[in-house]
């Protein structure tokens, strides 16, 4: 399907650092910077509702891991999933009496004015579950040849992926078997479905259903795909065996990344599929996460029709470390307009500190694990002192803006 529109990224002066990034499987910061193209797959909507903070968030981080990864030189290739087929999806549908397609496509152009707005770089690739499925029903029936996976023994033509067929399975997540088991049915998962030779055992085929969607599965009869082989073979599609980093939200960490890594692993033998993965913290409302089932969502599209800048959204939501689960406060937003006003006075102003420091400042901070408050505080020193008339640079100030906006998204 469309990808969304760009903006032009100025082009800054010598290049950043390799980039490092926490790792989930390792539990540790390690280079992410191939030789080479760098690769990215990131976990995109289920396009249900509107696109909300949390989703904004995550989108934003990986935005910012594709900003890094081109101003250390490398070509970027990154390809964004749509989950347009799903329960969920279905179940909004039938609540609201709504076509599902419809909805779906009205919620994902909805994401793709969002995505513009907030100045976030479009993948080159944004591709749908729908469209991908006959390469899903491929994959699985070769899961199904190769014994890493098994027909239910009904009459329903589920298909399901044998976990005992991915040796490493939990390597990712580092989840024991008990908090899996925990966590498996609140993500999605049926652990108690008959049948099944492991409860964890995770759903490749769903058989065509009286009154659901399905497609023609050609050997595997009509249905259609399950969610972590989706990412699994969209990502293998379009990026090829592994990929640098495989991003999502931190409610991915299991089951989602961890059967999407042990299905592309299984089709390809290359382990591990993701050199990195990469999870950006909850956003949550109130003390609890920001989720469309609970209902506590701010929509980006709301405070955009409230006239708010989103730029100083952007620059709200990267006031936190991406990685730590935070709270969305209308003192956030207030403290990050106030910023936004103070960093485009300080542009205005005669003279600042030296450009060039203020660059090297603002790379070694987000090459390290994207420390954006330790970028968003060399900024604010910048601002400051331009602002108290303590610096001499009359020619520092386009590139104190052209570093925000290359760097961190963030349009003066
Ligand atoms: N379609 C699947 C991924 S294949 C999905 O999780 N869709 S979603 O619409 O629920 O979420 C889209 C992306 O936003 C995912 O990467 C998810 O991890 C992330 N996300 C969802 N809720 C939040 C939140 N409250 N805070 C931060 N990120 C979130
Ligand atoms: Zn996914």
């Amino acid at each position: 399907m469309d990808t969304w529109v760009g903006h032009e990224v100025p082009r800054l002066p010598g290049r950043s650092e390799p980039l490092r990034l926490f790792d989930s499987a390792r539990q540790g910061v390690h280079p992410a910077d191939p030789d080479g193209p760098a690769t990215m797959y990131v976990c995109g909507i289920t396009p249900y509702d509107a696109t909300h903070l949390g989703h904004a968030a995550t989108m934003i981080t990986f935005d910012l891991v594709q900003r890094m990864w081109r101003d250390a030189g490398h070509d970027v290739r990154y390809v964004q999933n749509v989950t347009d087929i799903d329960d969920p999806l279905l179940e909004r549908a039938e609540r609201d009496g709504e076509d599902w397609k419809v909805l779906a496509m009205r919620e994902t152009a909805l994401f793709r004015e969002d995505m513009e707005a907030l100045r976030i770089l479009p993948p080159a690739h944004y591709v749908g579950a729908v469209e991908s499925i006959p390469e899903i029903a491929e994959k699985v029936l070769a899961l199904l040849k190769d014994d890493a996976a098994y027909r239910l023994d009904d009459e329903t033509g589920d298909v399901y992926f044998d976990v005992s067929a991915a040796p490493r399975f939990g390597y990712e997540s580092n989840f024991s078997r008990q908090q899996m088991l925990k966590i498996f049915p609140e993500r999605g998962g049926d652990p108690t479905r008959v049948g099944k030779r492991d409860p964890l055992d995770p759903l490749l085929w769903r058989g065509a259903r009286a009154g659901e969607p399905s497609w023609p599965g050609g050997d595997l009869g009509p249905g259609r795909p399950g969610w972590h082989i989706e990412c699994a073979v969209i990502a293998l599609g379009l990026l090829g065996s592994t990929v640098d980093v495989q991003g999502g939200g931190n409610d991915l960490v299991f089951p989602h990344h961890e059967c999407s890594a042990a299905h592309a692993e299984r089709l390809t033998g290359e382990a591990p599929f993701a050199g990195h993965y990469v999870h950006a913290g909850m956003i949550g409302l109130n003390g609890e996460k920001m989720s469309k089932s609970r209902g506590n969502l701010v929509f980006v599209s709301r405070l955009r029709a409230d006239r708010v800048d989103p730029v100083a959204v952007r620059l709200a939501l990267i006031s936190g470390h991406y990685r730590a689960d935070r709270t969305w406060t209308d003192d956030l937003l207030t403290a990050a307009q106030e910023r936004l006003g103070r960093w485009r006075r300080a542009a205005a102003a005669p003279a600042g500190p030296s450009g060039s420091a203020f660059l090297a400042g603002v790379r070694d901070r987000l090459a390290d694990d994207l420390d954006t408050p330790g970028a968003l505080a060399v900024a604010d020193t910048w601002a400051e002192r331009a602002l108290a008339g303590a610096a001499d640079d009359s020619a520092a100030a386009p590139l104190f803006a052209d570093t925000l906006d290359a760097l961190l998204g963030v349009h003066l």
